[in-house]
């Protein structure tokens, strides 16, 4: 069955936008899976140790067949292939791919914790995934975008006019 999921994209090294528009491009290009939308390009503040650069995060939408598990294998090849790095826990990283929302899923397995974990407390991740999902959308633990949207102020977050796909 095709469900829709959210891939969160982020990225603090090594042109962060090229890596967002490389990963975006391989999105495209997944087996049994469809790039159906992608937000707006956001500069934001690390979370995390504030000795690294500004990431910048998107988010895209997929429709896919790709089992979760199938889909976050996937993911990590994308990231390994654009020779990811990460120099420390919560360090920079050249590119992250996050499973943050798989249709109307709750997973809770070692590799994969779907709704993503502190989803609630990154503005990053909530207002790019405001762009693409639709009007009232409400996650598989109940809680509803707009309600975290209220509760996570716009701050530290500067959206790429310039950089940002066409929509
Ligand atoms: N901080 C921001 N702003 N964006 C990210 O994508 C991001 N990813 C991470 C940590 C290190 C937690 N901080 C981040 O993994």
């Amino acid at each position: 069955m095709t469900e829709r999921a959210y891939i969160g994209l982020g990225s603090n090294l090594a042109s962060p936008a090229d890596q967002l528009d490389q990963a975006l491009r391989s999105l495209a290009t997944l087996p049994a899976t469809r790039l159906a939308d992608v937000s707006s390009f956001y500069a934001s503040d690390p979370l995390g140790p504030a000795d690294q650069p500004r990431y910048v995060n998107a988010v895209a939408a997929l429709d896919t067949d790709l089992p979760p598990i199938d889909l976050l294998d996937a993911l990590q090849a994308i990231e390994h292939a654009q020779g990811r790095v990460r120099e420390r826990r919560w360090g920079a990283r050249t590119l992250d791919l996050d499973i943050i929302l798989y249709g109307d899923r709750l997973i809770d397995e070692p590799r994969l914790r779907v709704p993503h974990y502190h989803l609630q407390a990154r503005a990053f991740v909530l207002y790019p995934l405001a762009d693409v999902a639709p009007a009232g959308l409400r996650l598989a633990d109940g809680r509803f975008l707009s309600d975290l949207l209220a509760q996570c102020p716009f701050e530290g977050l500067e959206r790429l006019e310039a950089l940002s796909p066409q929509r």
